[in-house]
C-alpha cells in the first residue's frame, strides 16, 4: 500500500514513469489477490490497471487511481486474513525447542510466498525452498519440524523427496503435508505411498492450512516425546541422546563448532538403594536430572543413558572450560541433602569424564573417550572430574 501511495503522489506530480510504476504494482495485486482468493481486491486492482494502461496524462490517472484506491484500502480491509490471526485457529502448539520450523519447496515463487506469509503469520519459523536439489541441505541445516512438498518441481518430483526422507533415519518420522495441483486419488495414493502425512490441494485455504499443520505437529510432538523421552527423569534417553551426540558429530564436520561430551555416574548409587530404598533412589535420579537439566545452557543436550548414568552435550565450549562447568555441578550437587525415611539425610556424589569432540570422530568413539575418562575419575576415588 504504501509503494502505491508513492507512485500515486509522483503521478500526481505529473511523473510519466510513474504511472508505469502503478500500472505494475496493481498489476501484481491483481494476479497475487486472486490467486489468493481475495477476489474483490484482485478486480479493483485490475480495474487500476486499465485506467494507467489507456490514460492520456499522468494527473488523469492519479485523479481516477486516487478513488479506487479508497475501495482498494477497503477491500483489503476485508479480506479474510490467516484465521489464526483472528482467534478462530488455535496459535502454533507451544514447541519444546522453541518455535516450530517449517520447510516449504515449491517451485512457484507466488504459490511459496502465500504459503509461507500464512504460516510466519502465525508465528512459525518457515524457510522456503524451490529446488529439489537443494531440499537435503535445507532439511539438514534447518533441521525442520514438518515439511511442506510440492509433488511437481522442475527440478524433480516431491514424491522422491518424501520417500528420502522417510528412508533417513535421522529424519524419517517428520510430518511431510503435501501441496499440489494434482487433484486425482491417483496421484492423493501415490502421496500417501510415498510416505506423506496429508495431502492438501491448491488452492489450499488457509484456515485448512493452518489446521493440518498445527495437527501434525502436535501428533508428531506426542509421539516424539513417547520415543525420546526417559519416562523417570523427563531427559532424552539413550537413543534421543545419542541421536543428539550424532547431530553434534555432523556439526562439527561442518561448521568446525566445537563440543564437549560429559559422561556422568552417581558414586555408590546401589548403596543408597540399599539403604534408602529403590524409591529414593528413584527421587534422587529425578532431582539429579533436574539439577543438571537447570545447570546448563537450553542448547545443551542432557540425556539419561543408562541406569543413573547421565550424558551432558555442551556446544561451543572448550575442554577446560567444559571441565570447570562440570566441576561447579559436582560441588553443588554433593552439596545438595536428600531426604529419605524418618528425617534421614543424605548426600550423593558423581564422577564425570569428559571428551572434546575431534575431527574424525563417530558418536561412539567421542562416548569411548569419555567413557575412559569417567572410569578414570572412579578409579582415582569418585567425586571427581576427569578429562580424556
Ligand atoms: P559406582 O560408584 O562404581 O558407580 O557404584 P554404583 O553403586 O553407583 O554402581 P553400580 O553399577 O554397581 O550400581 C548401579 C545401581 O543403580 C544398581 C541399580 O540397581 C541402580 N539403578 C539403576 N537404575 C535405577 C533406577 O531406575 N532406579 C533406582 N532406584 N536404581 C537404579
Ligand atoms: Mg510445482
Ligand atoms: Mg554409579
Amino acid at each position: 500500500m504504501a509503494a502505491i501511495e508513492e507512485a500515486l503522489a509522483r503521478t500526481a506530480r505529473g511523473e510519466r514513469e510513474a504511472v508505469g510504476d502503478l500500472d505494475r504494482l496493481f498489476h501484481t495485486i491483481a494476479g497475487t489477490a486472486g490467486t489468493f482468493g481475495f477476489d474483490r481486491l484482485s478486480e479493483i486492482a485490475a480495474e487500476a490497471e486499465v485506467i494507467c494502461d489507456g490514460v492520456a496524462c499522468p494527473e488523469e490517472a492519479a485523479a481516477s487511481c486516487a478513488v479506487l484506491l479508497d475501495s482498494l484500502r477497503e477491500a483489503a480491509s476485508a479480506a479474510p486474513a490467516p484465521l489464526a490471526t483472528l482467534g478462530l485457529v488455535a496459535a502454533p502448539p507451544a514447541w519444546a525447542e522453541g518455535v516450530a520450523r517449517i520447510l516449504c519447496i515449491d517451485d512457484d515463487a507466488d504459490q511459496a510466498a502465500y504459503l509461507c506469509s500464512i504460516l510466519r503469520h502465525s508465528g512459525y519459523d518457515v524457510e522456503s525452498v524451490q529446488a529439489a536439489a537443494r531440499f537435503d541441505g535445507a532439511v539438514e541445516t534447518f533441521r525442520p519440524d514438518l515439511i511442506l512438498l510440492d509433488i511437481n518441481l522442475e527440478d524433480g518430483n516431491g514424491l522422491d523427496l518424501a520417500r528420502r526422507v522417510r528412508e533417513n533415519e535421522l529424519v524419517a518420522a517428520l510430518p511431510i503435508v503435501f501441496v499440489t495441483g494434482r487433484r486425482s486419488i491417483e496421484s492423493r495414493i501415490d502421496g500417501m505411498r510415498a510416505g506423506g502425512d496429508d495431502y492438501l490441494v491448491k488452492p489450499v485455504q488457509s484456515d485448512l492450512l493452518l489446521a493440518t499443520v498445527a495437527s501434525r505437529l502436535e501428533r508428531a510432538q506426542a509421539v516424539k516425546t513417547l520415543v525420546d523421552r526417559d519416562e523417570l527423569t523427563r531427559l532424552s534417553n539413550q537413543g534421543a541422546f545419542q541421536r543428539r551426540m550424532q547431530l553434534a558429530v555432523d556439526e562439527r564436520a561442518k561448521r568446525d563448532t566445537q563440543f564437549c561430551l560429559v559422561m556422568l555416574d552417581i558414586d555408590h548409587f546401589k548403596k543408597v538403594n540399599d539403604r534408602y530404598g529403590h524409591l529414593i533412589g528413584d527421587r534422587v535420579l529425578s532431582s539429579f536430572a533436574r539439577f543438571l537439566r537447570a545447570g546448563v545452557r537450553d542448547e545443551d543436550a542432557v540425556g539419561r543413558c543408562g541406569g543413573e548414568e547421565f550424558g551432558i552435550v555442551l556446544a561451543r565450549m572448550s575442554p577446560a572450560d567444559a571441565q570447570g562447568v562440570t566441576q561447579r555441578l559436582l560441588e553443588r550437587f554433593g552439596a545438595m541433602e536428600h531426604a529419605a525415611r524418618r528425617g534421614a539425610r543424605f548426600f550423593v556424589t558423581f564422577s564425570a569424564g569428559v571428551a572434546q569432540l575431534l575431527s574424525g570422530d563417530t558418536v561412539d568413539s567421542w562416548k569411548q573417550r569419555a567413557d575412559d575418562a569417567l572410569y578414570a575419575a572412579k578409579r582415582a576415588g569418585r567425586a571427581r572430574v576427569a578429562a580424556a
